[in-house]
This record gives C-alpha cells, sequence and structure tokens, in this order.
C-alpha cells in the first residue's frame, strides 16, 4: 500500500522560544532542514509526501527535524495540541489494505522498527515496553490478532504498544453545519457549510 500525505497542520500551546504551530501547505518547497526522511519516504514533485510504495514490507517516516518540548518539568504537565492532516493510502489490491499509517511522538527519529503490522514504529522486541516512550495515532487497515485489534478498519491510541490502549471503527461522516456568522457586517445571515470529514474508509479507494 501506498500513503501519501499531502498537507500537515500541528498547533502546540507552549510557552516558550520553539514555534507554536507547525504547518506544510504541502512539501514543495520544503526547507529540506525541516523533515527528516527516512526509509522509503520521499517528497514527489507535486510536493506530495510519500512514505510507502506498493512493494510490501517497506517502511518510510517522516519526521520534524527539531525536537520539541511537550514538558517543561519532570512532574509538570505535558503541552497540549492539536493537529490535522489529509492523506491519501491506495491500495494495491482493492479488498486488501497495507497496514496503515501512524502520526507518531517519540524520543528518537532513527526509530528500530519493522514494517507491516508493526506500522514502522515499533519492534517485536520493545513492543509493549514503557521505556519506549512513544504516543501514535495508528490508522490501521488489517487486523491483527496479536494486537487485540477490533476490525481491520480502525484508529487507535497507541502507547508504546501496538495494543492499542483505546480504539474505533473509522467511520466516514458526512455533516452539514448550521452557522452564524460573527462578521457584524454580515450579522443574522446564516451559512452552510457543508463538511465531509474521512476518517478512514478502506472501501472508498
Ligand atoms: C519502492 O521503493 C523501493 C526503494 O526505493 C524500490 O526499490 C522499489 O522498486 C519501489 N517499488 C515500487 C513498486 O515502485
Ligand atoms: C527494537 O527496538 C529497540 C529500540 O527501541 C532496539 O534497541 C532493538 O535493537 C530493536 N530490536 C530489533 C530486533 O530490531
Ligand atoms: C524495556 O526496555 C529497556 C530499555 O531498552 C530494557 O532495559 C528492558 O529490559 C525492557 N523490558 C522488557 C520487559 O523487555
Ligand atoms: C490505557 O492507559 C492507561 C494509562 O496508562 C492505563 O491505566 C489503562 O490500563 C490502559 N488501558 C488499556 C486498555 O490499555
Ligand atoms: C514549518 C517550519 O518549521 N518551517 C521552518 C523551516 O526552516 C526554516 C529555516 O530554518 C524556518 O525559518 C521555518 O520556520
Amino acid at each position: 500500500m501506498a500513503c501519501f500525505i499531502p498537507l500537515f497542520f500541528l498547533l502546540i500551546s507552549v510557552s516558550s522560544s520553539q514555534p507554536t504551530e507547525l504547518f506544510f501547505p504541502g512539501f514543495k518547497d520544503l526547507n529540506p532542514n525541516n523533515l527528516t526522511l527516512t526509509g522509503v519516504a520521499e517528497i514527489d514533485k507535486h510536493g506530495i509526501l510519500r512514505l510507502t510504495n506498493d512493494t510490501s514490507r517497506l517502511q518510510g517516516h517522516a519526521f520534524y527535524s527539531s525536537p520539541f518540548r511537550f514538558k517543561n518539568s519532570p512532574n509538570g504537565q505535558a503541552v497540549s495540541f492539536s493537529t490535522s492532516f489529509v492523506f491519501v493510502s491506495v491500495p494495491e489490491y482493492l479488498k486488501l489494505g497495507g497496514h496503515g499509517l501512524a502520526f507518531t511522538i517519540g524520543v528518537s527519529k532513527d526509530l528500530k522498527a519493522l514494517p507491516s503490522q508493526y506500522l514502522g514504529i515499533l519492534n517485536a522486541t520493545n513492543n509493549g515496553n514503557f521505556s519506549n516512550h512513544l504516543v501514535a495515532v495508528e490508522f490501521d487497515t488489517v487486523q491483527d490478532f496479536e494486537f487485540q485489534d477490533i476490525n481491520d478498519n480502525h484508529i487507535g491510541i497507541d502507547l508504546n504498544s501496538l495494543v492499542s490502549n483505546a480504539s474505533a471503527t473509522a467511520a466516514y461522516s458526512l455533516t452539514t453545519v448550521t452557522q452564524s456568522r460573527i462578521s457584524p457586517s454580515k450579522v443574522g445571515s446564516q451559512s452552510k457549510l457543508g463538511s465531509i470529514t474521512i476518517r478512514l474508509k478502506k472501501s472508498l479507494m
């Protein structure tokens, strides 16, 4: 399965000298110092970050190059953040996905990880070990019974382990939101905002 990431946005609430926002509206004119690519990951000529291709058992990573401080003291509260990104996964065979993609925060860019069911973030030896200091949101399209996956199309919160701490079935939702505009010149007018959230749906691809 090939995974592509066209856009990425991360907002972090910190009060220090590090940036509070990372915004990659595509990767075309990227300063190469900003992103560390490993494995088979590459940026194609259209500015799309491609993590893997159709060859099986490959992995690719793209990490923001500079470390981020999430805690100011060992016992302090970790800062909160929000992120949004858009990705496309293209299974080689329509009904048989690859394994998936994970949004990952870790202490090292050099993950000694395995591809396939390990999603390029952990390996058979360190899986489940709290000294990994790794958190990930997995977008998983294969049900691995060894990791107690709930189905073959889910999102999981992974804390040092591919056995997710929490998971939910990926969903497709189409919502229409009616919202009052807040601009004074438009007070009273209503607008309809259509918004589509496709979290993950193998059968759509
Ligand atoms: C995927 O990338 C690897 C490493 O660059 C390459 O050897 C392989 O031929 C590529 N596979 C396809 C299907 O393009
Ligand atoms: C698994 O990852 C750890 C790092 O977390 C590394 O020290 C170890 O060598 C790796 N094991 C294998 C079998 O790749
Ligand atoms: C977890 O990892 C640490 C550091 O690599 C290692 O010392 C420890 O033995 C590991 N624990 C288990 C249960 O594998
Ligand atoms: C999820 O993580 C919390 C905090 O580490 C832990 O207490 C809880 O047992 C975990 N639940 C599962 C299902 O892993
Ligand atoms: C998104 C991001 O972090 N961009 C940075 C890339 O690197 C240049 C030069 O180091 C910075 O100026 C950008 O802010």
